[in-house]
């Protein structure tokens, strides 16, 4: 069978075929969108988007070669290399994020994985972090089992870790680590029970095919990830892909739709790229599904649409920001007052993050 019947769509498969997801892209866009905004709204609250910022906790110099990045040292991009921030520091634009509105905060830094030193320090920073009443997410390049349970002891929630494209147009974007090394980073942060965030950019020249065996191998892998940031390139000057030919935005928009089809539960995240997008073409992105945005004047080393902004957006559209956490959102469903002094008697378990705030 080629084509999925569209009836069953929203079930949860981890059995997905080639052919099958580029018959999801090749519906009428209309089409298209009206069955991943049915699917969206049978797994998640409809007009809620999810509110994540980004930190740059250790910038620039990084030894891979990622052609997409303005990070890598290889490249002429004038970035200023900085060293890993103080703890306090992070505190601080983590508390500056969450009285902006953030309800996750994601810690970013230049490594190929991180060195055990950077890592005690980097667990220090997600335990003031979650000391907030945020939900931690960093991303630090690859980890080895031991290392994952680490991040997941001090308290992390979310691990990013992107697949970036297809199997096969991979080797075209990156040398230095393998797209095996990448899946067995995800296979670490899964073992260590740690949340997935895990997605890819579009716009690196890859062909139709790559974005549907993209989606395709993440949708296959033994669990959805959680959380599936779409990021449409950033094109920064000095690296290999700056003047790569755009993406018809409306190929962006069926990418976010059939992710929202193939992945049901998960948060699809509208990412990097946004302030090349017009407003109507991110509600057409949130009309896909997306259901989760990067929140703050900056990505990690790029801009991103400012707050006021993406207030405005967010309003003009009748969406509103999802709830901090799990328990909060139970709470907005039952009426019950939420974050009552040594628990509320809810059937709900409270975590440490939850009641620290
Ligand atoms: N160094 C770590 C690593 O790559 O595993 C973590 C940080 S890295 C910047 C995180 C992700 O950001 C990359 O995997 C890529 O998907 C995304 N990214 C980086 N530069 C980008 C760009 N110019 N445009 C869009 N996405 C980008
Ligand atoms: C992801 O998928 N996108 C974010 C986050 N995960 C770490 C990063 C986007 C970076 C865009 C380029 C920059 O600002 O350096
Ligand atoms: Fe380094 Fe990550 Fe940029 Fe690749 S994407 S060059 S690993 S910072």
């Amino acid at each position: 069978m080629s084509s999925p019947s569209l009836a069953t769509l929203g079930a949860i498969r981890h059995d997905w075929t080639l052919p099958e997801v580029e018959a999801l892209f090749a519906l009428p866009l209309m089409d298209l969108l009206f069955h991943a905004q049915r699917v969206h709204r049978e797994h998640h609250e409809a007009n809620t988007v999810q509110m994540s910022t980004l930190l740059s906790i250790k910038t620039g110099a990084c030894p891979e070669d990622c052609a997409y990045c303005p990070q890598s040292v290889r490249y002429d991009t004038g970035l200023t290399r900085e060293a890993l921030m103080e703890v306090a520091a992070v505190r601080e634009s983590a508390l500056r994020a969450r009285e902006a509105g953030a309800t996750r905060f994601c810690m970013g830094a230049a490594y190929r994985s991180p060195k055990p030193k950077d890592l005690e320090v980097i667990a220090q920073m997600i335990r003031e972090v979650r000391a907030l009443g945020m939900e931690t997410c960093a991303t630090l390049g690859m980890l080895s089992p031991q290392q994952a349970k680490e991040l997941k002891e001090a308290g992390l929630d979310y691990y990013n870790h992107n697949l970036d494209t297809s199997p096969e147009f991979y080797g075209e974007i990156i040398s230095t680590r393998t797209y095996q090394d990448r899946l067995d980073t995800l296979e670490a942060v899964r073992a260590a029970d740690l949340k997935v965030c895990c997605g890819g950019i579009l716009g690196m020249g890859e062909s139709p095919t790559d974005r549907a065996a993209l989606l395709l191998t993440l949708a296959n892998l033994p669990e959805h990830p959680e959380s599936v940031p779409i990021n449409q390139l950033v094109q920064v000057e000095g690296t290999p892909l700056a003047g790569t030919a755009p993406l018809d935005p409306f190929e962006f928009v069926r990418a976010i739709a059939v992710a929202r089809l193939l992945m049901p539960r998960s948060h699809v995240r509208l990412s990097a790229g946004r302030q090349g997008m017009s407003d109507e073409m991110q509600a057409l992105c949130f009309m896909a599904g997306a259901n989760s945005i990067f929140y703050g004047e900056k990505l990690l080393t790029t801009g991103n649409p400012d707050v006021e902004r993406d207030r405005q957006l967010l309003a003009r559209l009748g969406l509103r920001a999802e709830a901090r956490t799990e328990h909060e959102r139970h709470h907005e469903r039952t009426g019950a007052p939420a974050r009552a002094a040594g628990g509320c008697g809810c059937a709900h378990p409270h975590t440490h993050a939850e009641t620290a705030a």
